[in-house]
């Protein structure tokens, strides 16, 4: 089901994008919870950590180490946090799988 992440993957809304490749795509948080708050969402319409198949498997490697990647870019030499909320439980406000990278302020989520 099309969330506005899907909006944003398909430009009918801005973001600040600062990693696209054919399988996910990076924007800067909207309502930041640290100095950088990036977001990196798979193209696919994955609703959560909940609905994950088999064949995602590849994808979420892939976000991750895109992640990695970004997180290499936007100078988090000293470290960062990676944050996956699913489910109302758990959080999740937007029914699209993100990982949340968040750096710059030193902080620990658990
Ligand atoms: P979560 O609670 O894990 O579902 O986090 C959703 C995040 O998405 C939240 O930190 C705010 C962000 N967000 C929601 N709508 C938009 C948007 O339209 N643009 C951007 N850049 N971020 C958004």
């Amino acid at each position: 089901m099309p969330s506005i992440f899907s909006k944003i993957i398909d430009r009918e809304i801005p973001a600040d994008i600062v990693y696209e490749d054919d399988i996910c795509l990076a924007f800067r948080d909207i309502n930041p919870k640290a100095p950088v708050h990036v977001l990196v969402i798979p193209k696919k319409e994955i609703v959560s950590l909940a609905e994950l198949s088999d064949e995602d498997e590849s994808i979420v490697g892939h976000c991750v180490v895109a992640l990695s990647r970004i997180a290499a870019q936007e100078g988090l030499k000293d470290g960062y946090n990676m944050v996956v909320n699913c489910g109302e439980a758990g959080g999740q406000e937007v029914p699209h799988l993100h990982f949340h990278l968040l750096g710059g302020a030193k902080q620990t989520l658990v």
